[in-house]
């Protein structure tokens, strides 16, 4: 294609005439070979009436060194290897324009590419090529996938299915349960429950919740309706990849209290382009959000090196495996928590301070769908985030819920229901505190001493006492090579930053990066990234001095890494003169390399 980047931008559903003519010319001068594209169109429905905003709660180093090596299994006849060329999101007439636009709107992702994917694809093999020799017993405990949805796409839920029936050795699927959470969309009901009579008989069941319960009780329902050994939940819109199910298993079989989760591979939500993940785990922060934090060497420290089992403060949520007795025995999950957020810290907590393990799998990947809003929001509006968070601040994190609420200082008097039955939860299985866990599962996490059930948590006062300044100069992007500046006055607290044309003589883009890993610009703010919307883009505050959120890691990969959030800085349109920047998912990227220089 030359030098003409062709792009798809789903957040924002953009796409100009421009674009699009240049687009047609090309694919028509360019490309006479392509296939025809299976086609599956999703008529529309009803669209869900709240939007809320999110962000990808997701990292990624460069993944210099994961092999991208085809498939090791031969293709299926039919099934080629998907060429993700850009003709794969062309549209050609308004039916394609309005399944796109649609498709942004009710799911976040490019839906007229996952329709045309069609229900199997193969995938690049993304493990680490020691996986291979590893060998797994053949006896493993039976799967019960359970698979819970609100308004999925039907390609998208389609696959999902597939890639676990592709997959999946039958000796150890039994089952895939699928729980429509009341989805509003009334053709995916109907085509759903055609498909899965006529297409899936046997393995798949199909259960559909009366009301709309959010995907924590919905998995509960999902597992009470489970007969295997083990429970494999998984998000509506995955793929998983070979050899995926038998790295789980194993751990599981030798102690039933390890509950294990693969790597997330990245399936775009603009391209759907399956991408590998570096090796993360699971850690938080005090905004009670969920991130990936690079793997201590501690961890890697071992005769297997990159491909043994890693300990991981916390999951993701929606990726994992758990015996299903031992699921029940530990609580399952809190019921009075609605529909989206919260329970994946509070399990992982639960599983850490109540005598269980929780591990990351390196040689099971599973690729999800990454997108950067979620489409859906609550029947009632109401923060389901909030609400649940509190629930296990309250059950489970004893003072140091002071954390929170420093940062949340509104949510101190909110009421968060009855949370009796979870503390005798708590009590019957004579789980082990809340500093118990910092002090031996994640002995990195910062805490803002000291903490005070009255008050908010003081941080420490630095007085006149500077940190030591490491670097100084212009931080700029490579990709744009422009330079980072405050988007107003350096002054001016609250000011977001963005790319400018660089000039060494100016000393309002010179930044100083000290041994607190602050970024201070021309000696007045620091660059700070909110904890509680960390959907917002970076802005300049007053140095507080505590890490956090104003704690940033300027490694020799040239990322701009931002501890709290777990993203790395990005110039998000390296096209356009505004020069916006945002937190992005580290994907080693030029639009995210930064340089400081003198
Ligand atoms: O009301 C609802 N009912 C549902 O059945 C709302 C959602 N759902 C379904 C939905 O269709 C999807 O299959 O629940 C699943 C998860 O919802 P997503 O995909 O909107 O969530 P997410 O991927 O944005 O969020 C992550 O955090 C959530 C916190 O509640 C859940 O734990 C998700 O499972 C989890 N996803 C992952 O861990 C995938 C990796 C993402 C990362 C990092
Ligand atoms: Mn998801």
């Amino acid at each position: 294609m030359g030098s003409v980047t062709l792009r798809y931008f789903c957040y924002g559903c953009l796409f100009t005439s421009v674009t699009w003519s240049l687009v047609l010319f090309l694919y028509f001068t360019l490309s006479q070979e392509s296939q025809p594209f299976r086609y599956v169109p999703i008529p529309g429905g009803q669209s869900s009436s709240h939007q809320q905003r999110f962000q990808p709660r997701f990292t990624r180093a460069p993944p210099a060194d994961l092999p991208r090596e085809q498939p090791h299994r031969p293709a299926v006849q039919g099934r080629k290897p998907v060429d993700l060329s850009p003709e794969m999101g062309m549209i050609f007439n308004e039916q394609d324009q309005e399944i796109r636009d649609m498709g942004c709107h009710k799911h976040a992702f490019n839906v007229l590419i996952s329709n045309r994917l069609g229900y199997h694809r193969n995938l690049p093999n993304t493990r680490n090529e020691k996986c291979k020799e590893k060998v797994y017993p053949l006896a493993l405990p039976s799967a019960s996938v359970v698979i819970c949805f609100f308004n999925e796409a039907f390609s998208a839920l389609l696959r999902t299915v597939h890639s676990v029936l592709d997959r999946t050795p039958a000796h150890v699927l039994h089952e895939i349960i699928l729980v429509d959470d009341n989805s509003e969309l009334v053709d995916l009901q109907e085509e759903l429950h055609v498909y899965v009579r006529q297409n899936l008989p046997g393995k798949v069941k199909l259960v559909r919740n009366e009301k709309r319960e959010g995907l924590i009780r919905g998995r509960v329902i999902g597992a009470s309706h489970a007969t295997g050994e083990v429970l494999v939940f998984l998000d509506s819109h995955c793929e998983v990849n070979e050899m995926w199910l038998q790295p789980l298993l194993t751990p599981i079989k030798e102690d039933r209290h390890t509950v294990v989760c693969p790597v997330i591979d990245i399936i775009s939500a603009d391209t759907l382009v399956y991408s590998p993940s570096p090796i993360v785990r699971g850690g938080f922060n005090w905004g009670l959000h969920f991130k990936w934090d690079p793997v201590p060497l501690s961890e890697l420290n071992n005769p297997d090196g990159a491909i043994a089992p890693i300990r991981s403060p916390t999951m993701a949520g929606g990726l994992f495996a758990m015996d299903r007795k031992y699921f029940n025995e530990l609580g399952q999950y809190d019921s009075g928590m609605d529909i989206w957020g919260g329970e994946n810290l509070e399990i992982s907590f639960r599983i850490w301070m109540c005598g269980g393990q929780l591990l990351i799998l390196p040689c099971s990947r599973v690729g999800h769908i990454f997108r950067k809003r979620r489409p859906y929001g609550s029947p009632g509006g109401q923060d389901t985030m909030a609400h649940n968070s509190l629930r296990l601040a309250h059950v489970w994190m004893d003072e140091y819920k002071e954390q929170y609420f420093a940062l949340r200082p509104e949510l101190r008097t909110r009421s968060y229901g009855d949370i009796g039955e979870r503390l005798a939860v708590r009590k019957r299985l004579q789980c082990h505190s809340f500093r118990w866990y910092l002090d031996n599962i994640y002995p990195e996490m910062q805490v803002s001493a000291p903490h005070n059930k009255a008050q908010q948590p003081v941080f420490v006062n630095k007085g006149l006492r500077r940190p030591k300044v490491l670097q100084r100069g212009r931080l700029r992007n490579l990709q744009v090579d422009r330079c980072l500046a405050a988007q107003g006055r350096p002054s001016q607290k609250g000011s977001m930053v963005v790319v400018k044309a660089c000039d060494p003589n100016d000393p309002e883009q010179e930044w100083a990066y000290d041994e607190e890993y602050e970024l201070i610009l021309a000696g007045l703010l620091c660059l700070d990234m909110s904890e509680i919307r960390s959907s917002d883009p970076p802005r300049l505050m007053k140095c507080h001095g505590s890490g956090g959120s104003q704690q940033w890691t300027l490694g020799k990969s040239n990322r701009l890494y931002q501890v709290s959030v777990g993203q790395c800085l990005a110039v998000t349109d390296p096209l356009s003169h505004k020069g916006y920047v945002a937190m992005a998912i580290c994907d080693g990227s030029q639009s995210q390399q930064w340089q400081l220089e003198e």
